[in-house]
């Protein structure tokens, strides 16, 4: 498959030379990813159980020039399997780097045909791709343009003062936040008010572009400054696709523009996503921030900030497993209390529930993917690696249910066999007489 798809992308390369008039030999820009689960911090204190490419989210920032060709390793440093979709290229990616098995590489090869802002998102396939992308694998892929050029950049004779790279994605407290669109938090690039704490640096009359990219995975960001009015801007980051004097620019999950702005005076200027109450309260704000002769962030890359861990951190968050209980709240039901446990986008919800001895709990996999096997599908089941007796439940599809009747008290901790990463607590509990005087 590998062979055929290389002499088949030659081909394609050789047939572009002659119709393009490009040079013969093209440069190729190589690039390593390695998908690697890590602890990240969020925001002050709060720590992010995160999906990763190089450790960082967003992930490493790929520029290259149009007509480039492309080269990047995907090597696969976890336990599990991961892939890669990068939208940058114009070919079924996913048959070359989707689905890679724990501690495997494949390499994939194209040519950047279309210049613009991309994303790229882990592939591991199926139900898993979306996961793995909620997660925290994502990162932004920039093809500069060679043929055509941005018309400010056109216009004043020079590039751009500032340079900003600018990822806005969700992060979510489970995946049943996930399914239903509630984002715990919504950031540019990967830390909540990030520019707020650490503003932009300009001068008035700064020629600033921007490469805006919303990886989502769910919203759809509106991005604005408060006191200014896009120049120029370019759906998609395509020098061809122009259009002029927006106040906002509407990007759906993955879309992205480039934009051409003016410093018009001294002052902050706050960027926002102008979702106000679901995007910007969450984490979307930064400033850029202009002082006549102050100094110039040159370039604001867009990778997550790699901080130290926090000695005590005061919330974790753990979108497939055990966070801490401020964001996985424990459930506690009353004896005759329907007791269900849903398995939604990788993760058990909820996923501490507290019952009283006697009660039938039934799992229910809401997962409606639950298709093809092993990390990219949607079949869960109930694996405790603790508790007062043994629990293994079979796979279980879409809709399909397993129910226990909890004879012992005591606690029990369970993952799912195909995804080790889901974790959750069932409680078993003696009803004292207050709880049976309700019943
Ligand atoms: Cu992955």
């Amino acid at each position: 498959m590998g062979r055929l798809l290389s002499v088949g992308l030659a081909g394609v390369l050789a047939a572009g030379s002659l119709f393009l008039g490009a040079p013969a030999a093209a440069q190729v820009k190589k690039f390593e990813l390695v998908a690697t689960r890590k602890n990240l911090v969020v925001d002050e204190g709060v720590v992010w159980r995160a999906f990763t490419w190089n450790g960082r989210v967003p992930g490493p920032l790929l520029v290259v020039e149009e007509g480039d060709e492309v080269e990047i390793t995907v090597r696969n440093a976890d336990t599990i399997t991961h892939g890669l979709s990068i939208h940058a290229a114009s070919t079924q990616t996913s048959a070359v780097v989707g689905n890679i098995p724990a501690g495997q590489s494949r390499t994939l090869r194209f040519r950047a045909d279309f210049p613009g802002v991309y994303m790229y998102h882990c592939a591991p396939g199926g139900h898993g791709i979306l996961a793995h992308t909620m997660g925290g694998m994502f990162g932004m892929v920039v093809v500069e343009p060679k043929r055509t050029k941005y018309r400010l950049e056109e216009e004043l004779g020079r590039p751009p003062d500032v340079r900003v790279y600018m990822v806005q994605h969700e992060v979510y407290g489970s995946g049943k936040d996930f399914a239903d669109g509630r984002a715990l938090y919504v950031t540019f690039n990967g830390y909540n008010f990030r520019y707020v704490t650490q503003p932009i640096q300009a001068r008035p009359g700064d020629y600033v572009r921007f490469y805006y990219l919303n990886v989502g995975p769910n919203l759809v960001g509106s991005f604005h400054a408060v006191g200014g009015i896009w120049e120029y801007a370019y759906a998609g980051g395509n020098p061809q696709n122009v259009t002029r004097g927006l106040q906002t620019t509407i990007a759906a999950p993955t879309d992205s523009w480039v934009i051409e702005w003016r410093v018009p005076a001294e002052g902050s200027f706050l960027l926002v996503t102008h979702a106000f109450g679901v995007q910007a309260m969450k984490g979307a704000v930064g400033v850029l921030s202009a002082k006549k002769d102050g100094p110039r962030t040159a370039v604001v890359r867009p990778e997550g900030p790699n901080l130290p861990l926090p000695a005590k951190p005061k919330r974790v968050v753990d979108p497939f497993g055990l966070g801490s209980s401020d964001v996985d709240v424990p459930v506690r039901l009353r004896p005759g209390d329907p007791a269900f446990v849903r398995m939604v986008g990788n993760s058990y919800w909820p996923k501490v529930l507290e019952v009283p001895v006697g009660s039938r709990v039934t799992w229910v996999n809401e997962d409606v993917f639950d298709l093809l096997e092993g990390e990219r599908t949607g079949m869960h089941n109930v694996t405790a690696v603790r508790g007062p007796t043994q629990l293994a439940s079979p796979l279980l599809k879409h809709a399909d249910r397993f129910t226990l009747e909890v004879r012992r008290p005591g606690e029990y901790e369970y993952i799912c066999a195909i995804h080790p990463y889901m974790r959750a607590k069932l409680r078993v509990y003696r009803p004292g007489a207050e709880e049976l005087a309700r019943r």
